[in-house]
């Protein structure tokens, strides 16, 4: 008798054949490191994928260990482009995907800048430097986020207007392309007519994601949320960001959903398919 070799697994298989948890699989798959599709509402991941993860170079572990962020932050804030990259490089070298880059490295090390600009420890100049220089790695980033083949569908990024911060749209619109989407980034400060008028002439629009990282902005992000919908009635609008305390927050603003963090977002997207 020929036996069959499974080709594909569901997550917990998976988690049980690199011996570790469902979680850490999840994990995997959210940022982008183990390719993953759903069926029939359930993740479902290619054998091969999860040899290749079990076999290649990297122990997640090991990464775990270095303070990357700290060393990013470095860098960054000395305005060092070429050694903020060597950083980044050694990280994805030693097992961090592509989507921890932004959420473990990036994400973190501008916190802390933020934290130590609040604090007076660091310049504003400093500060802009340090952002020049994690725009340009993003820049760099972007291609690792392409995926072949058919998208899960259309999805628009936008801020809403008076909102600078840009960083957080694009790793958000990163995280979900790496998930499949075609992604429209809008970018900073958006007039809400402007989002409505691209809105308007989409074939495909699986959602709209809001980011909001400056506090006080609750009316334009609110006036971008009713500019949306009026647009697209039947699109749900998620919005995120620092600024966002909670679900309760984003359902007054009138948004259909809220997360904590660009994985979220990206599974928040996803739950529009299931
Ligand atoms: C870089 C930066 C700037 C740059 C932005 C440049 C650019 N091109 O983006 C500049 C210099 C322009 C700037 C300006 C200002 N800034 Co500023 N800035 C920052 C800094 C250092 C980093 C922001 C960032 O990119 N973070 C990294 C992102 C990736 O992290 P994140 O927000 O956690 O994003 C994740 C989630 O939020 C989620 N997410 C994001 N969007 C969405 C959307 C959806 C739908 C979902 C589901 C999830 C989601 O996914 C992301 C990835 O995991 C922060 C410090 C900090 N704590 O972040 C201050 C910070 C945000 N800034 C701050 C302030 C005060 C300002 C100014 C008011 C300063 C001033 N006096 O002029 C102005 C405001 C300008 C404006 N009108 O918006 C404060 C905000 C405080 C507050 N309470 O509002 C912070 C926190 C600094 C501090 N510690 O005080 N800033």
């Amino acid at each position: 008798m020929v036996g069959v070799v499974a080709t594909t697994m569901t997550l917990q298989e998976a988690a049980d054949q690199l011996g570790t948890h469902y979680m850490t699989v999840y994990r995997y798959v959210r940022l982008g490191r183990l390719p993953a599709r759903k069926v029939a509402g359930v993740w479902e991941v290619d054998a091969a994928d999860v040899a290749a993860l079990q076999n290649g170079p990297e122990q997640p572990a090991r990464s775990r260990s270095v303070d990357w962020s700290g060393r990013l932050e470095g860098r960054l804030v000395a305005g060092d482009e070429a050694g903020a990259w060597g950083v980044v490089e050694a990280a994805l070298a030693s097992g961090t995907a592509p989507g921890e880059i932004y959420t473990d490295l990036v994400a973190p090390a501008l916190t802390s800048l933020g934290a130590k600009w609040h604090e007076g420890t660091i310049t504003v100049a400093q500060e802009h430097l340090a952002t020049s220089v994690a725009l340009r790695l993003i820049g760099r980033m972007g291609p690792r986020f392409a995926r072949r083949g058919r998208s899960k569908g259309l999805v628009v990024v936008t801020t809403a207007p008076g909102e600078r911060h840009a960083i957080p749209s694009l790793m958000v619109s990163d995280l979900l392309r790496g998930a499949g989407f075609q992604v429209i980034d809008l970018g900073a400060d958006v007039p809400e007519d402007a989002v409505a008028e691209t809105i308007a002439g989409l074939d495909g629009l699986v959602a709209v994601c809001i980011s909001s990282t400056r506090l006080g902005a609750d009316r334009a992000v609110r006036r971008s949320v009713r500019a949306i919908r009026e647009a697209a009635p039947n699109v749900p609008i998620f919005v995120g960001g620092a600024a966002i305390a909670d679900a309760a927050h984003a359902a007054d603003l009138g948004a259909d959903g809220w997360a904590q963090d660009g994985p979220g977002a990206v599974d928040l997207v996803l739950g529009v398919l299931a």
